[in-house]
């Protein structure tokens, strides 16, 4: 062990094994309701639902613990207009030039295109970005960069956590990568060390909301036990 390590005691309830059963089964049951939702409804949301999805977020484990994240919250409706325009002129480019056949093909069944009304309907837009590396100035004044280990890994599972925390708040998400983001990085004047890793429109669904019609692959099929 590095001599720079300090410890100290785990704080660890255990639970009894009845509730733990209980727990893990209405979770899981929760999650399954889960729906990637596409059509928005404008109707407000409480601000305290993302600010805890956004803490809850920040609790994930990352790579020697950089937290190498930063969550845009955008609630102007200039900011997200903004967005919408970009995110439309580089989906269209991409539907109509850039993807290939055996792509589209994949994504037919969702019946996605390049129109993207959900970026303006949604009170909220969630901008994940990735610090690439981390930023710090020396005592001269110099930037220095830090050097980020597994930063894809450790915002996937912080992003991952922040779905979770916003489906059980009872809201409704996309992930959204339009391709490719840069604009984001403009929009919202981010730093040169980040990387913007998915937006997230988060709301609740529009009253008359509907979603494509698909099926998780069974358990036997994603559960391989090695006893
Ligand atoms: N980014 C595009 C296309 C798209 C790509 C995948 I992979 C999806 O799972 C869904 C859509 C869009 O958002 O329409």
């Amino acid at each position: 062990m590095s001599s720079r390590a300090q410890y100290m005691p785990l704080d660890f309830q255990r639970v009894s094994p009845e509730e733990q059963q209980t727990r893990s089964q209405q979770f899981r049951q929760q999650m399954s309701t889960r729906r990637t939702v596409r059509m928005f409804s404008p109707e407000p949301v409480p601000y305290v639902l993302i600010e805890n999805a956004v803490a809850t977020a920040a609790t994930a484990p990352s790579g020697a613990n950089q937290q190498p994240w930063t969550f845009v919250v955008v609630s102007s409706p200039d900011v997200k207009r903004q967005i919408r325009q970009a995110a439309e002129a580089e989906e269209r480019e991409s539907y109509e030039h850039r993807m290939s056949a055996e792509w589209l093909d994949a994504l037919a069944h969702l019946g996605t295109d390049w129109h993207k009304p959900h970026l303006e309907d949604a009170p909220y837009l969630i901008v994940v970005f990735r610090q690439a590396y981390g930023l710090e100035r020396d005592a001269d004044g110099t930037e220095k960069k830090i050097k980020h280990y597994y930063s894809e890994e450790s915002v996937g599972i912080a992003v991952g956590m922040l779905l979770c925390s916003l489906h059980l708040a009872g809201l409704a998400t996309l992930t959204h990568t339009p391709s490719p983001m840069a604009f984001l990085t403009e929009i919202l004047k981010r730093p040169s060390n980040e990387r913007p890793y998915v937006l997230i429109p988060v709301g609740y669904p529009a009253p008359d909301a509907t979603v494509p019609v698909i099926t998780k692959k069974p358990l036997e099929s994603v559960l391989v036990r090695v006893e």
